[in-house]
């Protein structure tokens, strides 16, 4: 490795093969070491790696650390906090979508955050998925980029933490970036009125430094995701909200579909439980279903 003084930062961005390290102090330009493309280590932003210096200013990547977790959309390692941003409106939310990324969330041990954006275009006292997820147990932000609102209780929630935003095109996640980092001028798409959707602005990720520290993503907006692979029996621990009444099923093993006695089939019939999200799981359920029997 040729001795030297080896150099350890977090990589803030990643394109053309060029990887962003920040020392704490300034930011390297590196490229990988050769060896890293035979073993298939991948560095992913939000790694922490060592760098070695090079004569002309740049580094040299000699080492990826142990990642404490990773996502695989966005593609951040080391994240401790996914603030999921929908609109409330315009595009409207996708439910179903923000049940996939709270399960992918969850799986990756990350702590999870919903903001609910553009809540200049609903009344919130009466958006009506803000309180189904509040009772789910979940944290919920209402924003308005447009009018800065709800963005100090966002930064602080994001203070001092590694954080990524995350969610379907055209929800507003750079305008909430812009919003929170004073001069940071991030390019924010228009929301297709034909179809609904945003335009995909954002193409790549990047960590940004907050002004009261910590640092969050930016990440690409997506609107399909697919299921982490899970066992059946590991769907519904996923849920907190439902599986908080799974220890008085009748069966152990109980999956909540057909079984008699079932205490979370209970729950949401008396309203305890979301049927909304009860019906996510069992779509969930039916999903990693289909995929075992491929193999
Ligand atoms: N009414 C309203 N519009 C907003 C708000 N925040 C963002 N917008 C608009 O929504 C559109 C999309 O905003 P972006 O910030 O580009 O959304 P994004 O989530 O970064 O989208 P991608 O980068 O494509 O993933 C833009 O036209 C914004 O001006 C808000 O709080 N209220
Ligand atoms: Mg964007
Ligand atoms: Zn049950």
């Amino acid at each position: 490795m040729g001795g030297g003084i080896l150099v350890q930062g977090t990589v803030l961005k990643a394109t053309a093969g060029f990887y962003y390290v920040h020392d704490g102090r300034k930011v390297w330009e590196c490229s990988l070491r050769g060896k890293f493309r035979l073993t298939g280590t991948t560095v992913l932003v939000g790694d922490r790696v060592m760098l070695q210096p090079r004569p002309e200013g740049t580094g040299l990547i000699v080492d990826v650390l142990p990642r404490a977790n990773s996502l695989l959309r966005p593609p951040v390692a080391n994240v401790e906090l996914a603030v999921i941003v929908l609109a409330c409106a315009h595009p409207d939310p996708s439910l179903l979508l923000l049940d996939r990324i709270l399960l992918q969330v969850a799986v990756a041990g990350v702590q999870p955050l919903i903001c609910f954006n553009k809540s200049d275009l609903v009344e919130p006292a009466e958006f009506a998925p803000a309180r189904i997820y509040r009772e789910a147990g979940y944290r919920i932000f209402f924003t308005s980029a447009l009018q800065r609102q709800g963005i100090d209780a966002l930064a602080e929630a994001l203070c001092g933490r590694i954080a990524v935003l995350a969610g379907p095109s055209g929800a507003g996640k750079s305008s909430l970036l812009n919003a929170l980092i004073p001069g940071l001028q991030l390019k924010v798409g228009a929301v297709s009125s034909k179809l609904q959707r945003g335009r995909h602005t954002t193409r790549h990720v990047e960590l940004l430094g907050l002004p009261a520290g910590g640092w969050v993503a930016d990440t690409p907006g997506f609107s399909s995701l697919t299921l982490p692979e899970l066992k059946k029996s590991e769907l519904a621990p996923l849920f907190p909200d439902l599986h908080r009444f799974s220890q008085h099923c009748r069966f152990r093993g109980c999956l909540h579909v057909q079984e008699p006695e079932c205490a979370v089939r209970q729950a949401v019939q008396s309203g305890e439980v979301s049927e909304l999200r009860y019906r996510h799981y069992l779509q969930f359920l039916q999903e990693i279903a289909e995929q075992e029997r491929k193999y």
